[in-house]
């Protein structure tokens, strides 16, 4: 089926979840629906904020820009605007936005009659996110535990966080998390080269088959996870790194406050050896 006439048949009506059919329409090639208003609204408001942040900022370079969250002072209320009140309303609407986006591709893959693994794994990064910059702060019992919105100064949040830990490398669900961030790229490094070498053979051949790809890792490894497979385990890995990523972080501090080296000397905590 062509692709134009493939649009004409899957643009129908229905699959909302909030709406019916007010928002149900399309704007050139994108959905709009309730949501996609919503990620709109919350983008914008954010972007604009931003934006005046960084008027009232000392510097207009790139680099140096930073949205700082509160000082520790004010815990988990509402700071002035200018003190990191800005920081705290952006990071409502950048929260906002994502769920919104997540929703709206709900939303799509109702009217498709898909599943809803494309929502599921984006769950999965807007996890980490608010573990950072929300359930982390909460349960420390304030906002300026949040990372601050700027380039260089996210870096240097991350390295300060990271010292204060001593070791952050030694911390178990940070080992887990780098382990699935490497192991994604090793799978779709097979996968990629494995679909381009299949897809572009001598000038002149014809393109190969699954058949093929299969013929390829048995030759070497003798195991073939399958074209089905190897989509199932990138999703397992991507999905993986961002959860341990959240676990590592959240565990730092609301669990653990001593250098992450120290960890692996729990065994000495507990009574019965001592
Ligand atoms: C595969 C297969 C694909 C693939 C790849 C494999 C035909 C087109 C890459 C090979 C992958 C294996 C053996 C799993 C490797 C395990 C880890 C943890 C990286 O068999 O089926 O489909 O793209």
């Amino acid at each position: 089926m062509a692709l134009l006439n493939f649009e004409r048949k899957y643009r129908v009506r229905g699959g909302t979840l909030i709406g019916g059919d007010l928002f149900d329409f399309w704007v050139g090639p994108f959905y709009v629906g309730f949501f996609g208003v919503a990620t709109v609204f919350f983008a914008a408001l954010g972007t604009a904020l931003v934006f005046y942040g960084a008027a009232i900022g000392p510097t207009w370079n790139p680099w140096l820009i930073s949205i700082n969250p509160p000082s520790p002072e004010y815990g988990l209320r509402f700071a002035p605007l200018k003190e990191g009140g800005l920081w705290q309303i952006i990071t409502i609407c950048a929260t906002g936005s994502f769920v919104s986006w997540a929703l709206r591709e709900v939303e799509i893959c109702r009217k498709l009659g898909m599943g809803y693994h494309v929502p599921v794994a984006f769950g999965f990064a807007i996890l980490a996110y608010v573990t950072l910059v929300i359930i982390r702060p909460f349960l420390l019992g304030s906002w300026a535990y949040g990372f601050p919105y700027g380039i260089f100064s996210h870096l240097e949040w991350v390295s300060n966080v990271g010292y204060q830990y001593l070791q952050f490398h030694y911390n178990p669900a940070h080992m887990i998390a780098v382990s699935f961030f490497f192991t994604s790229a090793l799978a779709l490094s097979l996968h990629g080269g494995l679909i381009l070498s299949a897809t572009n053979p001598k000038r002149g051949e014809p393109v190969k088959t699954p058949e093929h790809e299969n013929s390829f890792f048995r030759d070497t490894i003798g195991y073939s996870i399958g074209t089905l497979g190897i989509h199932r385990l990138g999703l397992f890995l991507a999905v993986s790194a961002s959860f341990w990523s959240a676990v590592c972080i959240v565990i730092s501090g609301p669990y653990w406050s001593e250098g992450w080296a120290e960890w692996w000397d729990l065994s000495r905590h507990f009574s019965i050896w001592r």
